[in-house]
């Protein structure tokens, strides 16, 4: 299956619902409006976005153009792609070294997201350093020795319970007396309380600031895409307090419905930089908002 196929598969249940609202469609009615706006608050796209939506699908079909599902189905196409299309989804990584710092509550995929960007970075001929800064469990530097391993990545690691900040340090050192291209930075997703955890994550913030001032960087928050408008409050406390560069939405090959992406896009102003269809090393896409409206809607 393409990675394309796994996100339409993912994604199968809002897109029926919405290919069967387009189906019956029998006219612009107020009836039709109220379906398709309820079918999008159902498919996690919040309330304002689908309402606001809503009213512009409105607003075009007044303004004429528009007659049967099809024509509605382009239409909400187009306002959906343009609700994403204004952000800059790329991943700024031009100096050597360059550093990501992948952030995120348990178990939505960073530790897995490393190892696929690792694979990816390799495959182009990087030099890859990864950092195990999620200290808080063993097997948590375990998975990512295994993921170094499989990728050709290199990997400082402490042993469990120490300073994350100190590995994230040491880290920096090995990548500049190796001349690594990329480091990528693991944290943990869930300390003794959520003060800790944003503290620890403003400490390591402060030594990369430190250590690489001119370097480029990218802090990724991850986000399962099945947890819906929790995802969104995910995004609203970590963008406040350890500043967020982008986005990673996993599990898109799962039980998402899709909205999420709209809502983060739309009410935070984070751009959505890369996707997770699978938990193999190449299930990782870039974000593409057309391809994911279609993904969506067709
Ligand atoms: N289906 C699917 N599973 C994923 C994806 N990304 C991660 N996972 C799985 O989610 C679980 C938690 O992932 P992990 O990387 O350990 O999360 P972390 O706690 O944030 O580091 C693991 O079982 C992963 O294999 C994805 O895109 N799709
Ligand atoms: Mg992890």
């Amino acid at each position: 299956m393409g990675l394309f196929e796994k996100i339409k598969n993912g994604l199968s249940k809002t897109r029926k619902n919405l290919t069967g609202i387009f189906d019956s469609f029998t006219g612009a009615n107020d009836e039709f409006f109220d379906e398709l706006e309820e079918t999008l608050i159902t498919a996690d796209l919040g309330v304002d976005l689908a309402v606001e939506t809503v009213d512009k699908l409105r607003a075009s079909v007044k303004a004429g153009g528009i007659r049967g599902g099809e024509d509605i189905r382009e239409e909400l196409t187009r306002l959906l792609t343009e609700q994403l299309r204004s952000q800059d989804s790329a991943l700024h990584l031009s100096t050597v070294p360059s550093i990501i710092l992948m952030i995120g509550v348990n178990g939505v995929g960073k530790t897995t997201t490393i190892g696929k960007l690792a694979a990816r970075f390799t495959s182009e001929g990087k030099k890859v350093l990864l950092c195990a800064g999620d200290t808080f469990r063993a097997a948590a530097g375990e998975q990512l020795s295994i993921w170094a391993q499989r990728s050709g990545a290199e990997i400082v690691r402490h042993e469990e319970g120490s300073d994350p900040g100190a590995v994230v340090f040491d880290g920096i050192a090995a990548a500049k007396a190796r001349k690594a291209d990329v480091i990528i930075c693991d944290t943990a997703g869930r300390l003794h309380n959520k003060t800790n955890l944003m503290n620890e994550l403003s400490k390591i913030n402060r030594i990369i600031e430190r250590e690489l001032p001119n370097a480029d960087r990218e802090n990724l928050l991850v986000l399962d895409a099945t947890t819906g408008q929790n995802g969104l409050l995910q995004a609203r406390q970590f963008s406040e307090s350890a500043g967020v560069t982008g986005l990673v939405l996993t599990k898109l090959d799962g039980t998402a419905k899709g909205g999420i992406a709209f809502a983060v896009a739309g009410e935070l102003g984070i751009p959505i930089k890369l996707i997770g269809v699978g938990e193999k090393a190449d299930d990782l896409l870039d974000f593409d908002p057309e391809n994911y409206v279609r993904a969506l809607l067709s």
